[in-house]
């Protein structure tokens, strides 16, 4: 067990990806994910739909569920600090409620807050943790429960660190832990997007990495694309190639006057997929012709762009661009620009992944012929 931990702490960014990589970027709809603590699958529905979930009767979840599980979830029981699955474990991947499998916790905000409970910053998708007054035992304090199955997972207290300053406690006993490597078979799928490297540092360029930035219009729709393209291997969403000084975030951008263009860096593997056809799936995910817009979305915020990051890159794209001009693919000239890639601003949390964590949610790109 000793070494085993010690294993698992040393699985880097890096890995993560590669275990990403190895099962693939399919996306399995999450209405299919998820298992009860005696195996059977719950049909969700759809999406999202966790709505549907019956909670099992009484009687069932009494045998279904560990003594300590019942007592946590069902009768908001804390287990022993220190003394539980889950708060010394670092792997990879998501933590699931016990009764129902909805995901609530993510490996990617889970912290060593010392108290020996499993600790994160934030649940994983919003809305599937729900906050309520618990003023039990002469404290105030906020207790949290899955939102779908209703369990008692812990307390959320506002002593945590960055980004939120939150500390989520929760019982190991609430959850039930998927290692990224069986998110996809366990029907969780399309929740990997959320535990792919981000990609950091801009000037890496190996033989099995590359890094590519682009501009096409709200960057929701473009990284949804983007991270599905077989060979990338993480995406994020932030914003390019303004000048202005101090924090660049939404709000700066949005009134199109900052010179920031609403943008994606893509991570990929130059040995499964080229920069040129990368490029390639770019002119075919928005349209380069319309001048400072993208579909109903308007300003200097969405205009089409690439920003390079090397020689080879600009080079590429400029013949791209002329060949994709003369395909006649596209009724009008193109506008993309061209220009190198200077300091990247990564973009709010809430707008990573979007459309992973806010299913149906708005888009206006789609992947032309
Ligand atoms: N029309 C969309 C664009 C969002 S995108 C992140 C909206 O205003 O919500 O700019």
């Amino acid at each position: 067990m000793e070494i085993e931990m010690r294993i698992i702490n040393m699985i880097t960014p890096v890995a993560i990806v590669l275990l990403t990589a190895l099962v693939g970027p399919g996306r399995v709809d999450i209405s299919s994910a998820g298992q009860t603590a005696a195996g059977t699958r719950v049909n969700t529905g759809g999406t999202g739909s966790w709505e549907d979930f019956k909670k099992p009767a009484d009687g069932v979840l009494r045998e279904r569920l560990s003594r300590l599980q019942y007592e946590v979830t069902q009768n908001e029981g804390t287990e022993p600090a220190f003394r539980n699955e889950y708060w010394d474990h670092h792997e990879a991947g998501v933590y699931v409620d016990v009764v129902s499998g909805e995901p609530l916790f993510g490996s990617i905000d889970k912290f060593d807050s010392g108290t020996g409970w499993p600790s994160f910053t934030k649940p994983l998708i919003d809305g599937f943790v729900v906050e309520h007054k618990d003023n039990r035992y002469g404290m105030r304090r906020t207790e949290v429960r899955s939102r779908y199955a209703d369990s008692h997972l812990g307390h959320v207290f506002p002593d945590g660190p960055a980004p939120t300053g939150l500390r989520y406690c929760i019982n190991s006993a609430a959850l039930r832990f998927i290692p990224v490597a069986e998110m996809e078979r366990e029907g969780y799928g399309e929740l990997l997007a959320l535990f792919e490297m981000k990609t950091g540092d801009t000037s890496m360029t190996t033989d099995e990495k590359e890094i590519a930035t682009f501009a096409g219009g709200c960057f929701w729709g473009m990284e949804d694309i983007l991270r599905d393209i077989p060979g990338v291997l993480g995406t994020e969403v932030g914003y390019a190639g303004g000048n202005a000084k101090g924090q660049i975030t939404y709000d700066v951008v949005r009134s199109g006057r900052s010179g920031y263009a609403e943008a994606v860096q893509v991570v990929f593997d130059p040995r499964e997929i080229s920069y040129e056809e990368l490029l390639g799936y770019f002119f075919r995910m928005h349209d380069p012709t319309t001048k400072n817009r993208q579909g109903n979305d308007i300003g200097t915020q969405y205009r089409s762009a690439i920003f390079y990051h090397n020689e080879g890159q600009r080079e590429t794209a400029e013949r791209v661009i002329t060949a994709v001009d003369k395909s006649g693919k596209w009724k009008n000239p193109i506008v993309t620009e061209i220009v190198p890639a200077g300091a990247w601003h990564v973009a709010e949390d809430y707008h990573q992944d979007y459309l992973v964590k806010n299913p149906g949610g708005y888009t206006c790109h789609y992947l032309r012929d």
